[in-house]
């Protein structure tokens, strides 16, 4: 057999293999389509930081699990490189900072995983003891991540939240990049923290004053705000209030919810718009422009309330989570946490310190990503009128220069034939696709025909190559599924 047709062949086994259930070999179309990139036209930098999890800080009440004793965790955030531990979420309005705590306080702590909150109640109040601040720290030197931290605004006080940031930044040192007050406050409204008139103005008289607190005793520390629930909300207002003051505007994106509603399915979930997305960019931008500040999506799932079974948890939320990264791309931002903890159906990695840990569909769009960072986004074009909005592609120079391409073909019933034409010199592409038998595959997803191991251990064992001539290339991209490409 010629190389030529090795390759078709192998492409057209793969595109099978990826074949959503319920679709046969014949209703699958081949569609073809052109990426024209521009490896000189830089767009915005990758930041070597871009990735992160955002987790409770309910978590914090059991110290031993951001501790160098959970190397079981610790493997899976290491191996996607210098990324951001955010700690927030609903139950940061009910943490509190302890200093001293009681033997009882030890006690009620156990060896728990927390999580994401449900939002259905107010959570159960926890404690933040120093010795969780101790082990974040020896935590975060072992996978060499730093974080973003949530100080408790719903129900905390000035005294707890100067006492604690003194704490947190003396411990955690350089592991500590800002603080943040509050979490979705621009919900306090109706979840009971604050009175159903609450508003911008209420929260920026209160974000004020936790930030008069807190900068009293560290002249030095970093913010980052407001952490809004509704993707854009309040940001601009806050950017232009507080621009003197943060380093860096945040806001959170769920894109569906709640679990159940019956029409948040997989197909929507893959859609080509999204309301709440296409509402909140351009605020998101706007302040961006005006204030001259970077922007950090700090919590971000597929669906609110703790996710969807059956859609959180599938291969399509690696597909979701990629082409979301590349929307984020696209305006610039910063970076972005997936919300994450416990057993969570939108988790990208589950498990306890007893049982062990495991990766989840989503925690290949990261894997995937993590070769990326660091690098820059350059200009492309795609023509896709046959394929349709759900082919999605983005190219980049990854931190040594190399040109490298993301193609996301979140279109079950549609192979593409994609031919790319890159101004570039390179001999040949090397591609590693990213796959599932099934978009509604729970655990047989590979990215370069490998899974992710224990401990988060993952070596590349299968990289396809496909021939260039004067930056021309062809390369073919299953249904439902992605491929990072590498031209070497
Ligand atoms: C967000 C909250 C987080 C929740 C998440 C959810 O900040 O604590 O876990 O929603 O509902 O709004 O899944």
């Amino acid at each position: 057999m010629n190389r030529r047709k090795f390759l078709r062949t192998t492409a057209a086994a793969a595109a099978i293999a990826a074949m959503p259930r319920g679709l046969r070999a014949n209703d699958i179309a081949t569609a073809s389509a052109r990426l024209t990139i521009h490896p000189s036209q830089l767009g915005s930098p990758i930041a070597k930081d871009f990735l992160g999890l955002s987790y409770e800080a309910a978590q914090l009440a059991h110290p031993e699990y951001f501790s160098a004793q959970n190397t079981g965790l610790a493997g899976f955030l290491r191996v996607l490189g210098p990324s951001v531990l955010r700690i927030g979420g609903n139950t940061s309005e009910y943490a509190f900072w302890t200093p001293k705590p009681t033997s009882q306080a030890a006690l009620a702590q156990g060896s728990d995983v927390v999580g994401p909150d449900k939002g259905h109640h107010p959570a159960t109040p926890t404690q933040t003891t120093p010795q969780a601040i101790l082990n974040l720290k020896e935590f975060l030197d072992l996978i060499d991540w730093r974080c973003m931290y949530g100080l408790n605004l719903g129900k905390g006080t000035l005294q707890q939240a100067a006492d604690e940031a003194d704490y947190v930044s003396q411990t955690l040192g350089d592991r500590l990049i800002s603080f943040q007050f509050g979490n979705e406050s621009d919900l306090f409204h109706h979840n009971g923290l604050r009175p159903a008139s609450y508003d911008y103005a209420d929260f920026a008289k209160d974000w004020q004053s936790f930030y008069d607190a807190v900068h009293a005793r560290l002249p030095d520390a970093k913010f980052a705000g407001p952490d809004t629930a509704g993707t854009g909300v309040w940001v601009e207002e806050f950017a232009q209030q507080f621009k003197d003051k943060i380093d860096l505007l945040t806001t959170h994106y769920y894109a569906e919810g709640p679990p159940t509603d019956p029409s948040m399915t997989i197909e929507r979930l893959l859609g080509p718009t999204n309301s709440r997305w296409d509402k909140g960019q351009p605020m998101i931008q706007q302040a961006m422009a005006e204030s001259h500040l970077p922007f950090r999506l700090t919590e971000t799932n597929s669906c609110y309330s703790g996710g969807k079974p059956g859609v959180s948890n599938t291969f399509a939320s690696s597909l979701w989570a990629l082409d979301l990264m590349s929307k984020l791309l696209a305006i610039g931002a910063s970076g972005i946490n997936f919300h994450t903890g416990g057993y969570g159906w939108y988790a990208p990695v589950v498990g306890s310190i007893e049982n062990g840990f495991v990766a989840r569909p989503e925690y290949y769009a990261l894997l995937l990503f993590s070769q990326l960072v660091g690098g820059r986004v350059v200009a492309s074009q795609l023509e896709a009128s046959s394929v349709g909005p759900l082919l999605v592609c983005f190219a980049a120079r990854d931190a040594k220069g190399k040109l490298q391409t993301v193609v996301i073909n979140k279109d079950p019933a549609k192979n593409v034939r994609l031919a790319l034409n890159a101004a570039a010199s390179s001999e040949r592409v090397a591609v590693q696709r990213l796959i599932a038998p099934t978009l509604e595959d729970e655990q047989d997803v590979t990215f370069a025909g490998a899974p992710v191991g224990t401990e988060g251990a993952w070596q590349a064992a299968r990289t396809q190559h496909v021939r260039a001539s004067n930056g021309k290339a062809e390369c073919f991209i299953p249904a439902a599924s992605a491929a990072l490409l590498r031209w070497e």
